[in-house]
Parts: C-alpha cells; structure tokens; sequence
C-alpha cells in the first residue's frame, strides 16, 4: 500500500495540516516602494502577497529543504509594480530555486557588490538564485503571479540590508512594459 503524501500542491498554495501560511499587506510595507506617499494613500489593508510554506525539518538543521509557494497580487504603486520585500540569505552562502507557476514576473538579483540584473517570469520558466544574491519578485501583469521555491533550512533571512539600502534598481512600467531601471 502507498502512503498518501503529507504536502500537496496546487496552481497556488500548499495543502496540508502543517503548512504555514504568511500574508503581507500594503501597511506593512512602509518606504518599500519609491512613492511612499501613493502607498499611504491607497488602502492599507490590501493583500500584495501571501506565502504557503513547508518545513518538515526544524529551522537551521543542517541539510534540510523547505518548501513554499508566493502568490503576488497584481497591483501598483504609481508605476511601480506590487513585489515581494525582499532579501539575502542569513547564511549568506545559501542558494535557492524558484520556478514560476502562474502569471507573468520577474526576478531581480543583487549581488554583494549590488550588481543587478533581472530575469522574466512566465510559466515554467526555472530560477537558480546564487549564494550571496538578494532576491525580490515582482508582478508584471494583471493576474497574480505564483511560483514555488525550495532552500535550505539553515539560510535564514537578512532583511536588514535590504530595508537600509534597497536594491539597486526597481521594476516600473514604462510605455506599458515593465522596465528594469537601476539607480
Ligand atoms: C525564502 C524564499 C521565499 C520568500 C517569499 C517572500 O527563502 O525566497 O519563500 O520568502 O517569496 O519574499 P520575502 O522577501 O518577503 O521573504
Ligand atoms: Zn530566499
């Protein structure tokens, strides 16, 4: 007899009793964008990205995977386009894979020196994020934008960085296609 798996995946989120569920709004995303003042007045309370998560390790054992999915709302702020905040890895020599499932994006990279670059996202495209490289996801089209992502257990988070000095480039829409501009 086969046993049933504990984690399934859909277009969109995980299921399963021990999936971990994270929802990030509008109000929790102070001086992220580039016009702070369009985020302050648009509604406070809007959805811009939730994140389904599998961790059958504990947190920073050597070895382990987890799993998760992000769904981006679609969305602007003036022409910047709704995005995920951000981050390098706590342990910075700690890769990942992304690959998109749903909907339109893309990937910006930074590297230690912050050098930048940025890849498309579109169904079935496969994204493997270097050791020592911020990653940010940002919705380019009018749908919510899905995809998966696996890492090891022991990466962790930094957002500091990214929250004191940004990336150096954004994704705006220009003359109606998005646009990496670097600063
Ligand atoms: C974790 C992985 C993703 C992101 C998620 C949200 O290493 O890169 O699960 O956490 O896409 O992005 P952020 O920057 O808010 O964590
Ligand atoms: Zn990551």
């Amino acid at each position: 007899m086969l046993q049933q798996p504990a984690i399934t995946f859909s277009v969109d989120v995980l299921k399963g009793k021990e999936v971990i569920t994270k929802s990030t709004y509008l109000a929790d995303l102070t001086n992220l964008f580039k016009n702070e003042e369009a985020r302050l007045d648009m509604p406070q309370d809007q959805l811009i990205y939730r994140v389904t998560l599998y961790k059958p390790v504990a947190e920073g054992t050597p070895g382990g995977l987890f799993f998760g999915t992000t769904i981006i709302e679609p969305g602007q702020i003036a022409t910047e386009y709704f995005m995920t905040r951000g981050h390098f890895h706590a342990r910075g020599d700690r890769a990942e894979y992304y690959w998109c499932i749903q909907g339109e994006g893309a990937l910006l990279l930074m590297d230690r020196k912050r050098n930048i670059r940025a890849e498309r996202m579109y169904p079935g495209s496969l994204h493997y994020i270097p050791a020592h490289t911020a990653h940010r996801t940002i919705n380019t089209s009018t749908e919510p934008l899905s995809f998966g992502a696996c890492w090891p257990a022991d990466a962790g988070y930094d957002y500091e960085g990214i929250a004191h000095h940004g990336f150096s480039g954004r994704i705006f829409q220009v003359d109606n296609v998005p646009q990496l501009v670097k600063l």
